[in-house]
């Protein structure tokens, strides 16, 4: 039976020396050292041998499966790292080049305007507010004063997600929210976000832009403060010899309303292809806030006055680095998005 240990063994390592892919390895393993393996069918034999013979045939045989699975695992290691060297000569990797450069991310540009407008307003005492972008019908028209059917509804071309559930047109549904949330304190606040109209996309108009509303209720605001904190954000965006002009307009949350106009930065109000010759550029839409909308945020009219305005954010900034397409804006062409 020593013999045929002997030759189990010779057979068994001759045939390990043939391998030459890792992947053979499994199958030889289970030939010889598994519970169905030679070597273990070869223990099971022990039993018929006479007590005198079993122990040294037992030892030999232990020592044999010590020896072969030493020479499994040698062998192993050896053609692992034999197919990772090879691997590496092949892919040529060379660990002396110098690593690839990743590109710097920078902020949008809309969000480095609006940044810059949080800033200019948070120095005049202005919060940041935060409002939802899917908003109600209940609060993006009919508490800023804009009933169901009311033809001022024409001036917000509308996405509905269904009867009472838009996004929302405009950030004045967010005056509301501030208003039950603040009451009965003073505010002050900014609700900078996107909004969204469905309108024809042009140069000058995006269906998706960013605004910044501004709120402030107290006991004795008026429009003088408005006209103030309107011409403090366009000399701290725009220089400080910028000039501001009022003029009157119409909107249903404020009364009296009013369009913020500055003198072009362009041309200095001498007349040009931006300002389309007036020499004037709008800054925003803005008013004292209607009675309505002050008691249906909570406040009461006869004790409370307040001012509002809504800012644009992309016109702003086309005027700031002359970019005369809104479309730029969301067309992710990084050659554009770059140069901010
Ligand atoms: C409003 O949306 C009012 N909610 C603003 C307001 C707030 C008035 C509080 C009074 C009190 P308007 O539709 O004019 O108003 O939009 C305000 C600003 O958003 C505009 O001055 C302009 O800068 C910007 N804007 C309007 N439509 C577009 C558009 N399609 N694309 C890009 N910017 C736009």
């Amino acid at each position: 039976m020593l013999d045929q240990l002997n030759t189990l063994k010779e057979k068994a390592l001759c045939e390990l020396n043939e391998l030459t892919e890792v992947t053979q390895l499994p199958e030889w393993h289970r030939q010889y050292l598994s519970k169905k393996g030679e070597l273990t069918q070869f223990l099971k034999q022990l039993g018929q041998l006479s007590a005198e013979e079993r122990p040294a045939v037992g030892k030999a045989a232990n020592e044999v499966k010590q020896a072969l699975k030493e020479h499994f695992d040698a062998y192993q290691e050896n053609l692992q790292e034999a197919k990772l060297n090879q691997a590496l000569e092949s892919d040529e990797i060379d660990i002396s080049l110098p690593g690839r450069r990743y590109h710097r991310g920078r902020l949008h540009i809309s969000t480095q305007m609006l940044r810059r407008i949080n800033e200019i307003f948070s120095q005049m005492g202005f919060q940041v507010y935060d409002a939802p972008e899917v908003e109600s019908d209940e609060y993006n028209f009919q508490l800023l004063n804009i009933p169901a059917y009311h033809p001022a509804r024409d001036m917000w071309d509308t996405f509905w997600i269904n009867d009472q559930v838009v996004l929302r047109t405009h950030t004045s549904p967010g005056q509301i929210r501030a208003m039950k949330e603040y009451y009965p304190k003073p505010i002050r606040v900014i609700l900078p976000g996107k909004v969204y109209r469905y309108e024809q996309i042009t140069p000058r108009s995006e269906h998706q832009f960013y605004q910044v509303e501004g709120l402030a209720v107290g006991h004795n605001i008026k429009m003088t403060d408005l006209i103030g904190v309107m011409a403090e954000f366009a000399h701290k965006l725009y220089g400080s010899t910028r000039k501001i002009r009022i003029r009157g307009s119409y909107f249903p949350f404020t009364e009296p309303s009013i369009e913020i106009d500055m003198d072009c930065i362009l041309c200095k109000g001498n007349g040009c292809r931006v300002c389309k010759h007036t020499g004037w550029l709008e800054v925003g839409g803005a008013g004292m806030v209607h009675p309505v909308v002050l008691k249906n945020g909570g406040y009461d009219p006869d004790e409370w006055s307040g001012f509002a305005f809504g800012l644009g954010v992309e016109r702003p900034a086309m005027l700031k680095h002359g970019i005369n397409d809104i479309r730029s804006f969301y067309s992710n062409d990084l050659d554009f998005l770059q140069q901010f």
